[in-house]
């Protein structure tokens, strides 16, 4: 009998391919299936010929060439591929087998999809997989979630195929239950647009108030690349500016300046205020790509409404130190509201989620990857109950020690008229989080004066509620439906 596959792979684009091409590196046997089916003979006769790949035209072939338990792991288009696909696999599963979503998938899908999987008796995994093409080749960080039974059964492939760092310690570990590992995917995608927008925040910066030029940029990056901000998107914005068009001049001058965005970093913020969490720095990152996509209004509106006239005539050299502490400050600030969220969604969730592992996954293989991230893995490896990560000795310092700097860039953006709103909120996030006494109670003076909202006071335990009748017009009654 032909020798059986260790798993099954659905979905020969970028993803898949480079993934079950690198599992096979490591000595797994993958078979692999397309909606598609052209793309299999396709594949198999091409990039992996005389590779061990079992070639299957039908999901029926598929799931019986694979070892007991059977994985099945699904890199398909996000959304209804993936149900379907669910779909179309039960038949042919027994208990015990395994299917595995590595796409982007929102985690509320992973969630029911979990539950929906093993109520047929079989076992889910959604797993982030972040790195891109060559990621999936080479080495991603992978973040897989949901029945964890089904763990020890992927661990072995999954930590083969997944980056690593230093000790050889893999960028992938369990994350938790049902959606938990598609969920801090998500907040990784949402720190992603964070480290970019501040990084752009920076670019213009230095490009619109310093006048410098790509050339000029690209050195600072390089210099900035070896030192607490050396990151893979530092590294590449330095390669970008140092990147000339077929006519000599830098290419990134003449790309239109309107982003795009798959809507990852839309959801992170949207679970951040389902959960009343102020995920600030990400929001703004989000927005801002938005108000970049109003090309035409902006076109518009700069040409009748006038900012300042101010032209920089301050120590550049300065400024450019300046710059590299607002980034530090403003990332820091970053992951600890991204934390943030992942631990009040781990409450919301009954997700155990391991925060010093997550910074490991992040630490290599993927887009966010960072030096910063073994500090934070130190952080709740000193601490696994630190509640902020502003909190931790280390941060804390740096934070503190990178703050003069940092107002010094929000001070001279904002009169100056250049646009740095992750940065400034970053920046506000960090005085409000520092502040014992927040203007709040003038606020909670205006919900009860204008809807009888009450208030707890200073000088009363917590929980108790009083009302004030402010114009002497309105009753005694207190509202306990209509809230603002
Ligand atoms: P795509 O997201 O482009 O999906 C292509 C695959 O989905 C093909 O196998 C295609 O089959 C299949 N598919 C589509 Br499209 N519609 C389908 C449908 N209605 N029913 C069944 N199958 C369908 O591929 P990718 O860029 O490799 O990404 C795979 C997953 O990984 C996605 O969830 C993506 O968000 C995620 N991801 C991508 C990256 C990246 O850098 N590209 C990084 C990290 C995560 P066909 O060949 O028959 O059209």
């Amino acid at each position: 009998m032909a020798k059986l596959a260790d798993i099954g792979l659905i979905g020969l684009a970028v993803m898949g391919e480079n993934l079950v091409l690198n599992m096979e590196s490591k000595g797994y046997t993958v078979a692999v299936y397309n909606r598609t089916v052209e793309k299999v003979d396709k594949f198999v006769n091409g990039r992996g010929a005389g590779k061990n790949f079992i070639g299957a035209h039908s999901i029926k072939d598929l799931v019986a060439s694979l070892e007991k338990p059977r994985k099945v792991m699904m890199l398909v288009k996000a959304g209804k591929p993936v149900d379907d696909f669910i779909e179309l696999l039960i038949p042919h599963l027994e208990e015990g087998d395994i299917i595995i979503d590595g796409g982007n998938s929102h985690f509320p899908d992973t969630i029911r999809r979990t539950k929906y999987v093993e109520s047929k008796g079989l076992l889910y995994i959604g797993t982030g997989v972040s790195g891109g093409e060559e990621g999936a080749l080479k080495g991603p960080s992978m973040m897989p979630g949901g029945s964890p039974a089904a763990w020890p059964h992927v661990k072995e492939i999954f930590q083969a195929v997944a980056a690593k760092v230093e000790d050889n310690e893999p960028c992938c570990d369990w994350v938790g239950e049902d959606g938990a590992g598609h969920f801090v995917k998500m907040v990784h995608n949402g720190i992603e647009y964070g480290d970019m927008q501040i990084i752009c925040e920076a670019y213009q910066m230095m490009k619109e108030l310093l006048g410098m030029n790509a050339d000029e940029m690209h050195e600072v990056f390089k210099e900035w690349n070896n030192d607490v901000l050396d990151s893979y998107l530092i590294e590449i914005t330095r390669d970008i500016l140092g990147f000339k068009d077929e006519d000599g001049e830098p290419l990134v001058e003449k790309i239109l300046d309107t982003a795009g965005q798959k809507g990852t970093g839309k959801w992170t913020g949207v679970a951040a205020l389902d959960l009343g969490i102020p995920l600030t720095l990400i929001g703004e990152s989000v927005f801002a790509r938005c108000l970049s996509a109003q090309k035409d209004l902006r076109v518009e509106a700069s040409k009748v409404i006038e900012g300042p006239k101010t032209k920089f005539d301050g120590d550049k050299a300065q400024m450019i130190n300046d710059l590299k502490d607002a980034l530090f400050g403003a990332k820091i600030i970053s992951y600890a509201q991204g934390y943030n969220l992942m631990m009040e969604a781990a409450k919301e969730h009954n997700w155990n989620l391991n925060y010093g592992g997550i910074a490991l996954m992040w630490r290599g293989g993927c887009i966010i990857r960072s030096v910063f991230l073994a500090d934070i893995k130190s952080a709740f490896d000193n601490n696994p109950n630190l509640a902020n990560l502003l909190l931790d000795p280390y941060f804390k310092d740096k934070v503190e020690k990178a703050q003069a700097g940092w107002r010094r860039v929000c001070a001279t953006a904002l009169s100056h008229g250049v646009p740095v709103p992750s940065l400034t909120s970053a920046l506000c996030y960090f005085d409000g989080i520092r502040s014992e006494r927040l203007p709040a109670n003038l606020l909670q003076a205006q919900r009860d004066y204008f809807g009888a909202h009450t208030y707890e006071r200073l000088d009363k335990p917590r929980g108790e509620f009083f009302h004030t009748n402010w114009t002497g017009r309105g009753g005694d009654t207190a509202s306990s439906t209509y809230d603002v």
